[in-house]
């Protein structure tokens, strides 16, 4: 597919979407949301796709908003302001549940700074991994707004209470190897092996038994608002599911037969 702000392709299983205006650091303009829109359209109907890697294009992964779109009237209660609010829903609410909610592993490849909607962005993804010259910025703050795209959400929950007030007010940059040791992301790498290792994921998780890990997350998530019960209830569900399924059957196979299993994803 074609696209002017972003690249898209799909190969052996791996798709891959790369935020493609690095003379901004790759930041959400409308057309480069309706892209995005476009390609997980497009993802979502690809049978073939059994992963996707989501990176940025230049020395940056994404610095959130562009905010040349939001170029403020000096009456902020003129009808000139932008409504954010509107800003939000349309854009970056239905990409985040939308990430979430994928049939397939995400995995995020942050090359360089990601900032306000774009380090949310990441956080947004199953597994992140960060080059070391990399770093991770609520850079809302600086600018009158409160971290969004699920940026409330995901830094409690990752880092805790204290680390994540700290990241959201003091709005400081935190560099990727202490966003892997406060357990913000996966693991941060060498400048010159995140490739390496993005790749090798993505060839894991394109030979996976999709469907397995789908639910591994679903229920990772589900655990938080529920109790010991519910969650075994829900394993249980799952579980009732996924040993009708055909990646269940070749995974018992393969190991019985000692080798390598050919999971569909199914
Ligand atoms: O509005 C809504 O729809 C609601 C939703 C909002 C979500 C949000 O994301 S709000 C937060 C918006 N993002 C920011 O506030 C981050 C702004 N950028 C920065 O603070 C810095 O650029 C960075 C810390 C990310 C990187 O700093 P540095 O020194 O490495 O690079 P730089 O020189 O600042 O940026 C390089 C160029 O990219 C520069 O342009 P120039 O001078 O070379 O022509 C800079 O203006 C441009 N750029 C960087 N970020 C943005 C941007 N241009 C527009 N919008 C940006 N967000």
């Amino acid at each position: 597919m074609k696209f002017e702000t972003i690249t898209y392709s799909v190969d052996a299983g791996v798709a891959r979407l790369v935020l493609n205006r690095p003379e901004r650091l790759n930041s959400f303009t409308d057309a480069m949301h309706e892209e995005v829109r476009q390609a997980l359209t497009a993802l979502e109907a690809d049978a073939t796709a059994r992963v996707l890697v989501l990176s940025g294009a230049g020395r940056g992964f994404c610095a959130g908003q562009d905010l040349n779109d939001r170029s403020v009237a000096s009456d902020a209660s003129s009808d000139a302001a932008p409504d954010l609010g509107a800003s939000v829903e349309k854009n970056y609410k239905p990409l985040v549940l939308r990430l979430q909610n994928l049939r397939m592993p995400t995995v995020c490849a942050v090359n360089g700074v990601a900032a306000g909607a774009g380090a949310s962005l990441a956080l947004a993804c199953d597994i992140v991994v960060a080059a070391k010259s990399a770093s991770f910025l609520q850079a809302f703050g600086k600018i009158g707004l409160i971290p969004d795209t699920g940026g409330t959400w995901f830094l409690p929950q990752r880092v805790g209470m204290a680390r994540a007030m700290g990241l959201a007010l003091l709005a400081e940059k935190l560099p990727a190897e202490q966003a892997a040791a406060w357990g913000l992301i996966w693991t941060c790498v060498e400048d010159d092996a995140l490739s390496a290792t993005v790749d090798r994921i993505a060839a894991q998780f394109a030979a996976a038994p999709t469907k397995a890990l789908v639910r591994t997350r679903q229920a990772m998530r589900a655990s938080v608002n529920n109790d010991l019960e519910t969650q075994l209830d829900l394993e249980r569900d799952m579980m009732r599911e996924l040993g009708r399924s055909h990646d269940y059957r070749e995974g018992v196979a393969a190991f019985m037969a000692k080798r390598a299993p050919q999971f569909k994803g199914e």
